[in-house]
């Protein structure tokens, strides 16, 4: 659609960004904090563990001022459940409860709404050992954290996430170093969705505990969606892309929203005898969620190719691959879109497309809690960092976004990833997403001081005029 005149940004548009603990606190096992799974596991080799990351545990103060004068109105960042409640259940930390009040007093000072994401990649590592989220109590496990964080943030914070990137979890476990399968186990599949059902019913339960106990506050998932193209106009491609736009996006935002499985991967799941075991009472929780807004996380589209089922495929690599699965979809490369230098497409007409879709879905406000481009960029002599090719990214999503909005999609906000310089998944510290620069290397740990880098500048500018000028 070609619009004649753009909508502008609404007036309380929340522009921010956002960070997740394990990869920007570090302080890994300090003041009381206990591991988590991102702390035992064995990181991808050449990359830095997650020890110190930015250090932002002892440097939040200097990095909420930086926001700040970006101008930013929201900061998102995620509780470290091991931090709050050590062991995962029992003992609450009070140093880790104090440490996210500062957080969280800090951003009010300066009129930041904090948007906190509730467990991002990080179940502690105690709880690991009682099986994560195959074990059923995981679903109280996870309530009770809820509770202790509604019960001592609540009075202050007004927007909550659920789980960061369910989906991923899910689908490539492995690469963010989160799956744990129990000894023994003859269905892969089956016990992979057993867990995602277990983290389904926490988040509705999550959701309903928030409304009941905050009913102020507003609570939705942080799935991440990427719109799934057909790799032709050849019908059988049409339905490759249904059924991975089914297992990859729609099976999260259909529970979340609707509280229903996705018929489609609910009969692909029945074809592997895979089907989640529901306990009593799951049906009813599934539907008492009720998100107020969906928060999601996009970097760029996905594209495949029907598949006949005759031969294994092969994995996915991280988040951003489309991988396949047998008889459902092959995953295809974009020919029309480039790459970052880490190899993710880069799409922003697809944001658009993405969010068309959602909206047309599901009819909730919606806030983009991830968008971004991880590069190598380098620190000059005199302190500089010029990162056009990252202020270019942004600049034609946040024209997605303006776009989508004239189409008529209702946006709360935009949080790039990622506020600071942080660890990657599992790319380590040489991926750089931050409109903050931080002085460390892979393994050199250096000064760890902060430098504005040029996008910094931009973004604060883009800020100050709520989205109108997006120019250098
Ligand atoms: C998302 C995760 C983030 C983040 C980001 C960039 O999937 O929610 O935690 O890391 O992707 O990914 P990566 O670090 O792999 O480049």
């Amino acid at each position: 659609m070609l619009h004649k005149k753009l909508k502008a940004f609404p007036q309380d548009f929340l522009w921010g960004a956002s960070t997740s603990a394990y990869q920007v606190e570090g302080a890994n096992l300090e003041d009381g904090k206990g591991p988590s799974c991102q702390d035992v596991k064995e990181v991808p080799e050449g990359t830095s563990d997650l020890t110190v990351c930015a250090d932002q545990y002892h440097r939040y103060k200097e990095d909420i001022a930086l926001m700040a004068e970006m101008g930013f109105k929201t900061y998102r960042f995620s509780i470290s459940w091991s931090r709050i409640i050590p062991e995962g259940t029992g003992a609450v930390n009070p140093k880790g409860i104090e440490y996210y009040n500062n957080v969280i007093n800090e951003c009010l000072k300066y009129g930041i709404e904090p948007l906190v994401t509730m467990f991002h990649f990080d179940m502690p590592a105690a709880l690991d050992k009682r099986g994560s989220w195959s074990n059923r109590e995981s679903v109280d496990w996870f309530l009770n954290f809820a509770k202790v964080m509604y019960e001592n943030f609540g009075d202050r914070v007004k927007y909550w996430l659920t789980i960061n990137e369910q989906n991923m979890l899910t689908l490539v476990g492995p690469v963010i170093g989160t799956l744990t399968i129990p000894e023994g186990c003859t269905n892969e599949l089956k016990e992979i969705y057993q867990q995602n059902h277990h983290m389904l019913v926490a988040q509705a339960k999550a959701m309903a505990l928030c409304h009941e106990m905050l009913p102020g506050a507003k609570i939705g998932p942080a799935p991440n969606i990427s719109l799934v193209y057909p790799a032709s106009c050849k019908p059988e491609d049409n339905l490759a892309a249904q059924n991975y736009n089914a297992i990859r996006n729609w099976l999260y935002l259909d529970m979340a929203v609707y509280g229903v499985y996705n018929n489609l991967v609910w009969a692909w799941l029945e074809e592997h005898n895979a089907t989640p075991e529901f306990a009593e009472g799951d049906e009813e929780a599934l539907k008492s969620g009720h998100p107020d807004f969906i928060g999601f996380n996009y970097y760029n589209t996905a594209t495949c190719e029907w598949d006949d089922g005759s031969e294994e495929l092969s994995q996915a690599v991280d988040q951003q691959t489309a991988r396949g699965e047998a008889g459902m979809f092959k995953g295809f490369k974009n020919p029309n879109l480039p790459t970052t230098e880490f190899g993710w497409e880069i799409d922003p007409m697809g944001f658009r497309a993405t969010i068309r879709e959602m909206y047309s879905r599901y009819r909730l406000p919606m806030i983009v809690t991830e968008n971004g481009l991880g590069a190598y960029d380098k620190l000059t002599e005199d302190g500089k960092v010029h990162d056009p090719y990252r202020i270019e990214y942004l600049r034609k999503h946040i024209e997605q976004v303006q776009l989508a909005i004239t189409d008529g999609c209702e946006m709360m906000g935009y949080c790039p990833w990622s506020a600071v310089d942080l660890i990657s998944t599992h790319e380590g510290m040489v991926k750089r997403y931050g409109f903050i620069y931080v002085d460390r290397e892979e393994f050199d740990l250096k000064t760890l001081d902060r430098y504005r880098k040029d996008s910094f500048y931009w973004y604060k500018k883009v800020i100050a005029t709520n989205g109108e000028d997006l120019s250098d």
